[in-house]
């Protein structure tokens, strides 16, 4: 498998709870490495922009207010296989249903506030990527 870069961001309700770390422990100790990150408060432009896919799903209005109710750390994450690894080490979108061990398992308060976003695909990365990060900002 090739080495690949991710895009993850911690969500406003894991910022609130101070949790940066302990979900930055849990990238780390899966193998992969943080080559880039800050932390940003989201425009409402921004959070659109970002979550555009999901424009027309019931849930959208309320997932823009809640990414841009406080700060988030916005990332790239690189490794082997990085893309399903990050997936895998955040468990699934709705935490009852995450594995144990899982950030969304350990951390997440509900589907909606759900402490992580990572991509979902190669072409997804590629886009999310460049859309929070210039390339001297990145470190690999
Ligand atoms: P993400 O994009 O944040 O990594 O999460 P995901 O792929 O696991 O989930 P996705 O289907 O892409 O949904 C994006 C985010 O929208 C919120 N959501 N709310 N209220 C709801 O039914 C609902 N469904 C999804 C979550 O914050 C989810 O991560
Ligand atoms: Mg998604």
């Amino acid at each position: 498998m090739a080495i690949q870069r991710t895009f993850s961001i911690i969500k406003p309700d894991a910022t609130a709870r101070n949790l940066t770390g302990k979900i930055n422990a849990k990238i780390e100790d899966a193998g992969l490495r943080i080559i880039a990150q800050k932390r940003i408060h989201m425009t409402k432009e921004q959070a659109e922009g970002f979550y555009g896919v999901h424009r027309e799903r019931p849930f959208f209005n309320d997932l823009v207010s809640f990414m841009i109710s406080g700060p988030v750390v916005v990332q790239v994450l690189e490794g082997e296989d990085a893309i399903a690894k990050y997936r895998e080490v955040m468990g699934a979108t709705n935490p009852e249903n995450a594995e144990p061990g899982t950030i969304r398992k350990e951390f997440a308060e509900s589907i909606e506030a759900n402490s992580v976003h990572g991509s979902d695909a190669p072409e997804t990365a590629a886009q999310e990527i460049p859309f929070f990060f210039s390339d001297d900002e990145i470190v690999g």
